[in-house]
């Protein structure tokens, strides 16, 4: 067939070609279109999260710590679909812990998730199901598979916003529930200027 001819015509009618919803900008991460929807999570918003409440309490409550610019294309959920997020995670300490994120097990356990860092500096903080925890260092263009049945959370170790993209199964859910009863076995603290995982008593 000859180049340009009848498939190449097929392609152009406009009841078989349609525009991508969302764009997403490598550069910055972040996601436009109309189906972008966005969360903001402040330090109000994380409570019971670090080790010390009383040093998150004296912080500006209307600080905000992360947001997730998200793009889900079928409901939470749905078997067989697929989300995709830009999460922005900013610098700073509560007392000797970094601004991170909730962290969460999927509610599906059986389910994945991979991480791919654009800017700045993080940790990826893991558990496994035997409790034992690890962290995986971020910096730009590392890219991060968190396996099943694994608690993750995100840290920003450095001074500049930590922003990475992730993708993850439309049923994979959140269950932050039971990270509030069992807790991370290790947390993740500045020891001198260092960033180490130190055992939760
Ligand atoms: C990533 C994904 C999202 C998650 C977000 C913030 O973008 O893993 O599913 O919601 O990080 O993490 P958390 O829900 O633990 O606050
Ligand atoms: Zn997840």
């Amino acid at each position: 067939m000859a180049i340009g001819s009848k498939q190449h015509a097929s392609a152009t009618e406009s009841d078989s070609v349609r525009g991508a919803k969302v764009m997403v900008d490598l550069a910055t991460g972040v996601l436009t279109g109309a189906a972008v929807e966005t969360i903001v999570r402040r330090i109000r918003d994380m409570k019971g999260v670090y080790r010390n409440e009383e040093a998150r309490r004296s912080l500006d409550q209307n600080k905000v710590v992360y947001s997730v610019q998200g793009f889900y294309p079928v409901s939470e959920g749905q078997e067989g679909g697929l989300f995709w997020g830009t999460t922005f995670l900013a610098p700073g300490m509560v007392d000797d812990e970094y601004f991170m994120t909730k962290g969460h097990y999927h509610a599906k356990r059986s389910r994945g998730e991979f991480y791919l860092t654009l800017a700045g500096h993080g940790a990826l903080i893991l558990m496994d199901e035997k409790r034992k925890t690890v962290f995986e260092p971020m910096s730009h263009n590392t890219l991060h598979y968190v396996p099943s049945h694994t608690a993750h959370r995100v840290a920003n170790v450095g001074d500049c916003p930590l922003t990475f993209l992730a993708c993850w199964p439309s049923d994979a859910g959140h269950d932050y529930e039971a990270l509030t009863k069992e807790r991370f076995s290790r947390r993740l603290r500045n020891v001198g200027g260092i960033h180490v995982l130190v055992e939760e008593r």
